[in-house]
């Protein structure tokens, strides 16, 4: 008979001695088939210490530490035997408790710990753990004790933590999963992968971002899992009464983060992992890579040609075969002759030259790079000493050790002749790690960990993120006060404090184009902002029309890359003829054009911990068929984008949320709350801007900082409800940001059937340089007749097709538009 182990019935209380259950198929492995697994599960909690914000619950012999690090955040973790593991993460690098608003109670039920806003109830029927919120709803409570099973052959346990699923309860995050954008149903493993031409439903990925956003009657929570072992999230599938995670190793530790709203819980997750630093202004260009242009002349032929037709481009990509014999740190002197002279010739010209860097590193004594990490050993090794080796692009590789403070700073002062020659930024590849043939290193593989010594068991998922980790603290180093731009693969949570991620091998073909949508969306929701996936498909060949409807929603993925493996035809924007070329200029323009308010919802996301993209739930999370939309998404909160992704489509339906819409094309205004049917040729997808809006623009220009810009043109979506909109300046590639040194310009925007009016409000230390403002205002629904700037008159406007268009000097405080 098969025991169910996941019982739920309150009534039972939960096993406190050891149990056999026979013939149950582990969870874990598959692949063992039948065999005896003994769980154990917590007994009944007979008492409670206090110190300070952490509080510990035992049965006896198990401990339970719940630690209160602010009003919604509650860190949960179980020592089986009392003894906690030392408390480091990379996921959260300064625990901090930032609130002393809690008290602990206790009646014959429960212990409760409380803060102003949420409550954790500890049962003592069962050691049951729910959180609730300020009028007591129960937003998660366990379905089973939290419980664990001994590890025989590594040491320490198989945690596993288990929820109640409801049956309306929806699931997002968990990083770059291919597949439905609600996970509602399905189960996960989180081991960082080297998938070449993943597809729908591969799992897993390249990263670990083991956080989970749950909805329920209208209510959010997020769970952290902080475990960097192999993890694994059942979202109702084995039953659908129940979510559970467990992890192959470590500590059953995760966070609850409350909403109510999704939003809040994605904000304070960021609160745990930190936001992403401001890239340089460039960064959010449009950049084009390929593996791999080279030799010289042809890098050079490349982005003459984005010159010679006037399509804007800011970063152009070297693959391994800049590389001698693909060795990091050098330079292929047939291919390159004199890199510094060809990427100044570049920068010129416009382009900030991004160099490819792989962790294997070639065993060759006559290799600087390989001679100085063996004589200071800082090469991971196998559990008997001897050096981890495998295969990769230069033959017989040893790998790093990233988790090794002394190891990263190592690396990252490598970078400093790459930047002496100029290169703008670094490409961190083949970082889950991948090994040829094997796939990643051997399960007894050491890392030093920052002191806190593992197994690759524990430091597989965190590898990559290490590895970009150095890259990024290096330049920050070398570059000074300058922004250094990465790009990783692999990664775990808490890697948006170093790098940008592209979402790896693609396929050029139309259901990879839904995949990226959906796993762009996912990667913002789960705390990676900067994403973005390879424009066309990495493998196989796109044609013009599905290239351009790729192009089309690059232009609003935060990081925008057209890239393709080595054996498909040409990839640039002008490779399918027209009419695709004027069209993929027309959205790279486009990007261009929104250039700051992209930068602006960058500054969003990395003060206040906002998601840049936004799928529609996270709008309205309490309109249930919401949980089910995948397509539509805002990138930050004005601005709404529907990418076409089907081939030969001339309309298609979209969803707006509540509220009211200016078509971006026709200025049409739109009531949200429905679905529209949108026009979609092939030179359009639908576009929206939230009424009350406003949009700063640049005017185009072939790279970011070609022209000194004279004025900055502001686009005004007229509203009848009072709307605020802000927009961010400074330096674009400095830090003086952290000094305060910034802009935040805020805007009011309210209208009647007579007049309207504009608000601005300044605040910060820093100054643009441009002198004016080039007002555009859509949608007014009266023919003006005056206009009053901070109490003058206006002489100068005009008034064509409903759009109003002046110009006035930046510094206004009140603008009236009157009838
Ligand atoms: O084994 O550097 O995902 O973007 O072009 C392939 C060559 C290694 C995999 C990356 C891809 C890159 C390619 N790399």
């Amino acid at each position: 008979m098969e025991e169910n182990i996941l019982n739920t019935d309150p009534n039972i209380v939960a096993p406190v001695v050891e149990e056999e259950i026979e013939g149950f198929r582990h969870l874990n492995n598959p692949a063992d088939g039948i065999k005896p697994i003994v769980k154990k599960y917590l007994g009944i909690p007979n008492s409670v210490v206090q110190s300070g914000n952490k509080f510990y619950f035992t049965d006896g012999e198990a401990k339970v530490e719940a630690v209160v690090i602010t009003n919604e955040i509650i860190r949960i973790r179980v020592a089986p035997h009392g003894v906690f593991l030392e408390d480091f993460s990379y996921g959260v690098p300064k625990l901090e408790a930032r609130t002393t608003e809690f008290k602990l109670t206790e009646d014959a039920d429960e212990y409760r710990i409380s803060t102003p806003n949420i409550r954790c109830h500890i049962s003592k029927k069962n050691f049951f753990i729910a959180f609730s919120d300020s009028d007591n709803k129960v937003t998660s409570v366990d379905a089973v004790p939290m419980h664990w099973e001994e590890n025989t052959q590594f040491g320490g346990y198989y945690v596993f933590g288990t929820k109640v699923c409801h049956p309306s309860e929806t699931f997002f995050g968990l990083g770059d999963k291919p597949t439905e954008l609600n996970l509602r149903g399905k189960r996960f493993t989180n081991w960082n992968t080297d998938a070449y031409s993943f597809q729908w439903g591969q799992d897993p990925l390249y990263r670990t971002i083991p956080f989970y956003i749950s909805v329920n009657e209208g209510i959010a929570h997020g769970i952290f899992f902080d475990n960097t072992f192999k993890s694994h999230f059942d979202f109702g599938a084995e039953d659908a009464s129940k979510t559970s995670f467990w992890s192959d190793g470590g500590e059953l530790q995760y966070y609850y983060i409350h909403g109510p709203h999704m939003m809040d819980v994605v904000k304070r997750y960021h609160i745990l992992t930190g936001t992403h630093p401001m890239p340089p202004m460039w960064a959010l260009g449009y950049h084009q890579c390929r593996w791999s242009y080279y030799p010289e002349s042809k890098v050079r032929v490349i982005t003459k040609g984005f010159r010679d037709r006037k399509i804007p481009c800011d970063g152009i990509y070297l693959d391994i075969d800049y590389m001698d014999g693909y060795r990091c740190f050098t330079w292929n002197r047939k291919y390159f002759p004199d890199p510094k002279k060809m990427i100044a010739d570049l920068a010129a010209d416009g382009f900030k030259t991004v160099v490819i860097i792989d962790p294997g590193i070639r065993v060759d004594d006559s290799y600087p790079v390989f001679k100085e990490g063996k004589e200071k050993r800082y090469f991971c090794r196998r559990s008997d000493d001897y050096f981890m080796e495998g295969h990769v692009w230069p033959g017989r590789c040893q790998f790093p050790d990233f988790t090794n403070p002394e190891v990263r700073e190592w690396w990252g002062g490598l970078f400093d002749e790459l930047v002496q020659l100029g290169v703008a930024g670094v490409w961190n590849d083949m970082n889950e790690p991948a090994v040829f043939g094997a796939g990643t290193f051997p399960d007894d593989v050491r890392h030093q960990y920052d002191g806190h010594r593992g197994s690759h068991r524990k430091a597989h998922n965190v590898y990559g993120m290490q590895m970009v980790r150095a890259t990024y603290e290096g330049l920050r180093k070398i570059l000074k006060n300058k922004r250094p731009f990465t790009i990783t693969r692999a990664g775990y949570s808490g890697l948006q404090r170093y790098a940008s991620v592209w979402t790896g091998d693609n396929v050029a073909s139309w259901e990879h184009l839904k995949i990226g949508n959906i796993q762009c969306q996912r990667l913002s929701m789960s705390g990676v902002p900067f994403c973005g996936t390879d424009i066309g498909g990495f493998s196989g060949e796109p044609d013009g029309e599905l290239f351009t409807r790729w192009i089309q929603l690059g232009t609003f993925s935060p990081f925008m890359r057209a890239h393709s493996a080595g054996d498909t035809k040409e990839r640039e924007p002008w490779s399918f003829g027209e009419p695709f070329t004027a069209i993929n200029r027309k959205f790279i323009e486009l990007r261009y054009r929104l250039m700051p308010y992209m930068y602006s919802t960058f500054w969003e996301h990395h003060r206040y911990g906002f998601p840049i993209l936004r799928p529609v739930v996270m709008q309205e999370q309490d309109v249930q068929s919401n949980h089910f939309r995948q397509d539509e998404f805002t990138y930050g909160d004005k601005i709404l984008v529907c990418p076409v992704l089907e081939p030969g489509i001339q309309f298609r339906t979209v969803y707006l949320p509540k509220g009211k819409w200016y078509n971006f094309w026709t200025s049409e205004l739109v009531d949200g709350g429905k679905e529209v049917q949108v026009e979609t040729p092939l030179d359009t997808i639908p576009i929206f801007v939230k009424a009350g809006s406003v949009i700063p623009e640049y005017p185009v220009q072939q790279y970011v900082g070609e022209l000194e810009i004279e004025e900055v043109k502001l686009n005004v979506y007229y509203s009848d409800i009072e709307a605020n909109s802000f927009v961010f300046e400074d330096y674009g590639e400095t830090f003086a940001y952290e000094q305060d040194i910034y802009l935040e310009k805020k805007f009011q925007v309210n209208g009647t059937q007579t007049a309207m009016t504009i608000q601005q409000s300044l605040e910060g230390l820093y100054t643009p340089r441009y002198e004016n403002y080039n007002f555009s205002i859509v949608g007014l629904p009266f023919k003006p007749a005056n206009i009053m700037v901070d109490n003058k008159w206006v002489t100068n406007f005009t008034f064509n097709n409903s759009k109003l268009e002046f110009r006035h000097n930046k510094n206004f405080k009140m603008i009236k538009i009157m009838k």
